[in-house]
């Protein structure tokens, strides 16, 4: 015995010494289901702090690696590569992975995580904005475990025979979550890389951009419009050309002369607003932003230690080192006097950072950041190149928050890493309007969201390219459905507002804004099941029965929660059969519109989704309104959809507060549970459980049963 243990230290020394040992892996519980593997004790000793994770986890006891049934087995490649790979069984489904084009079920593919500005890219794509190293795997029996790669170097995540991450310098980590169910699995992803925050009401709203509404004219025009034709819409963008020559942080003097009356005027008509914010600086003295940067010290240096320069909109330009502190502290401070134009979003573009006239598309990767001790500290771009933007809009929120305290800020970036969520929105960068975009819209967004990122969504009616009605119709006809909803175009393109084509079009856009309107109520409940638990927003079919095989590769529908289904007629013909959850014991998921709400509105429009609910869930409604604060008594009225399950019994929740502040922190919200029973003829409906302070309100409850 004592020989035993004598020998196991000689051991440990000896795998100190000599690396190459394979079987000196070490794996260390971190939390409920999940294990963090390194490769030997010394790579253990030498692990970099985890960016992607809240915080860094410390191990709950160590076990034994090779009683473990997914013990990733690492070894270093012949190029110097790291590899740590797993084995998957026949009929496992792998998900995830981050930013992807294509279908939404990855086995078969290759990505690879480096943030790049991929205007006009492909099905097959490589890499895109942001980066996820994170795989969903899903067993034959529905039961899954979830793979993360705790890098945030250039990794390539091959996914032809089993899982195989390949790193280039650093023997990173690998962590392992194994749960019952995809759904845990998510939860676990959570438990480590934190959740999204309560957006403000406004952000969930429908968002009309383009490149660009300039001058302020044409914004105020394109917003009257929207409540002239009865469009519902929250929100209106400002990208670049609102700036004075591409200058962050500063007006154009003719074409926004008084960005704040604008706001103001804007707010008025019950439309918030975002506008664009760059990281690239001009290089130009006497430019307030270049100079106080300059003396404060905070832009990326090349290998020889002087200022890196580059070039984006405004010509050379240097970037702020968003990796250290004092830096970020700095560009918060930077939105004070910004935010005070009442400005309510921020948009974050360009920051994987992009980088003209170079054939890398970004800074070189031997650029030095002086990231703070406990990101990593001082290392090259190469290394941090894929969180500058997470970092970059973790600085931004820190600003507007502390601008607008006691706010909610909202933040969308382009570039993004895992655990970026934390901080901002993503979109799925410059997609094309073409057929194919709009069906890799919905996988794109659901594999996001399997990734971390439920606040996501495409370009609707899509970026490059003018696209018809058609396919504009289609698009918002599902796209208004997605977490994070759109519309947005580029520089030289016809108008693309819901009215820019046909009477047709405008009214399909009608409807299928009409139908995010009414799910509101039980959108924004999502979004607080997700601040709260980590859930995904939009989902994928299988969600409703991880065992169906037949659901795991289906990517024309999503589930927006649990209890709604929406099927996209994703082709032109719109002939493609989407598969439909099995019936519960007995009992479909049922097919409704909004029909018997408004005459007729919403029926027989074939460019809008079907819409199922499933068995035995509530999901509640509201009247249409035209944007979030519109008619002040919108609470009083609510419309509970029912479908009742095989016992006759469904129930739902709803999520409610302010809507903004920070209040619901402290208790002012209320969540409610309905639950309906079957009574003969008859549907009780009934308040099983309410929690929170807010009083709730004296309200008209409909209810409406589906069959
Ligand atoms: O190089 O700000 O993806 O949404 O409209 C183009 C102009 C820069 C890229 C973004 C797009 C935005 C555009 N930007």
């Amino acid at each position: 015995m004592l020989k035993t243990l004598s020998s196991i230290l000689i051991c440990t020394t000896i795998v100190c010494a000599v690396p190459s040992v394979t079987h000196a892996q070490v794996a260390e519980v971190i939390g409920e289901g999940i294990v963090r593997f390194d490769a030997s004790h010394a790579t253990r000793l030498e692990r970099r702090p985890s960016i992607a994770m809240v915080r860094q986890f410390e191990s709950i006891g160590d076990i034994d690696p090779d009683a473990h049934p997914l013990t990733p087995e690492f070894v270093q490649g012949r190029d110097g590569r790291y590899i740590a790979s797993i084995s998957i069984e026949d009929g496992t489904s792998l998900y995830g992975t981050g930013q992807v084009a294509g279908p939404l079920l990855r086995n078969g593919f290759v990505t690879e995580t480096w943030n790049l500005d991929a205007f006009g890219y492909g099905l097959d794509a490589k890499n895109l904005y942001t980066s996820q190293p994170w795989v969903l795997a899903v067993r034959e029996d529905g039961t899954a475990f979830g793979v993360l790669a705790d890098t945030t170097e250039r990794c390539e995540i091959d996914l032809r025979d089993g899982i195989t991450f390949k790193g280039v310098a650093y023997q990173f980590p690998v962590i392992v979550i194994d749960r019952e169910s995809p759904q845990a699995v998510m939860q676990g992803l959570a438990e480590l890389t934190g959740t999204i925050a309560m957006p403000p009401r406004w952000a969930i709203g429908y968002h009309q951009c383009r490149y660009s509404y300039n001058p302020d004219s044409r914004v105020r025009e394109v917003a009257e419009t929207f409540r002239a034709k009865q469009l519902p819409a929250d929100v209106i963008w400002m990208d670049i050309d609102y700036m004075d020559a591409y200058r962050v942080f500063t007006f154009d003097d003719e074409q926004f002369s008084d960005p704040k009356a604008l706001n103001q005027y804007l707010d008025s008509i019950g439309f918030s607003n975002v506008w664009m914010i760059d990281p690239g600086v001009k290089k130009e003295d006497g430019y307030f932003v270049y100079d106080s940067g300059t003396e404060h010290d905070v832009w990326v240096k090349n290998a020889q230690g002087s200022t890196f320069t580059g070039e984006v909109w405004p010509g050379v330009c240097v970037f702020p080192d968003y990796l250290n502190k004092e830096v970020r502290e700095w560009w918060a401070g930077l939105y004070e006097e910004f935010m005070a134009y009442d400005i309510d979003g921020v948009w974050n573009d360009m920051n994987e950072p992009a980088v003209f006239n170079v054939e890398s598309k970004t800074m070189p990767e031997d650029n030095i950041h002086h990231a703070d001790p406990e990101l990593g500290g001082e290392g090259n771009h190469g290394r941090y190149h894929n969180v500058y933007g997470m970092q970059m809009i973790r600085a931004t929120r820190e600003g507007v928050m502390d601008a607008n305290p006691g706010k909610r800020p909202f933040v969308l970036s382009r570039a993004n890493y895992l655990g970026g969520h934390r901080y901002g929105a993503t979109w799925t960068g410059d997609n094309s309007a073409t057929w194919e975009h709009l069906d890799m819209s919905i996988p794109m967004t659901i594999n996001l969201g399997l990734s971390g990122q439920p606040f996501a969504g495409p370009d609707i009616g899509g970026f490059a390219y003018n696209g018809d009605g058609e396919l504009f119709a289609r698009w918002m006809g599902f796209g208004t459905l997605f977490p994070f909803a759109r519309g947005h175009t580029a520089k030289g393109n016809i108008d693309k507002e819901p009215w820019s084509f046909t009477p047709e079009v405008e009214a399909t856009c009608r409807r299928a804004l009409e139908r995010r309107y009414r799910l509101l109520p039980y959108i924004y409940t999502l979004f607080h099941e997700s601040a709260t638990h980590g859930t995904p927003i939009a989902m994928p079919t299988f969600f409703a029965d991880p065992s169906d095989l037949a659901l795991r590769s289906e990517d024309d529908s999503f589930l927006l929660g649990d209890s709604l289904l929406v099927v996209a007629k994703a082709t032109p013909e719109a002939d493609r059969v989407s598969v439909l959850p099995k019936p519960i014991d007995g009992v479909a998921w049922a097919k409704f519109d909004f029909e018997s709400f408004d005459g007729g509105r919403d029926s027989k429009d074939s460019d809008l989704p079907d819409l199922y609910i499933k068995p035995g869930s509530i999901i509640v409604t509201a009247p249409v309104t035209q944007y979030f604060g519109d008619r002040p008594d919108q609470r009083d009225e609510i419309t509970l959809l029912v479908h009742l399950d095989a016992n006759g019994e469904a129930t739902g929740t709803l999520y409610e507060d302010a809507g903004d502040g920070m209040e619901y922190m402290l208790g002012e919200y209320l969540l409610t549970t309905f639950k309906a029973t079957r009574d003969g003829n008859k549907v009780q409906v009934e308040v099983v459980d309410q929690q929170g302070k807010m009083t709730a309100p004296d309200r008209r409850v409909k209810v409406r049963v589906i069959q």
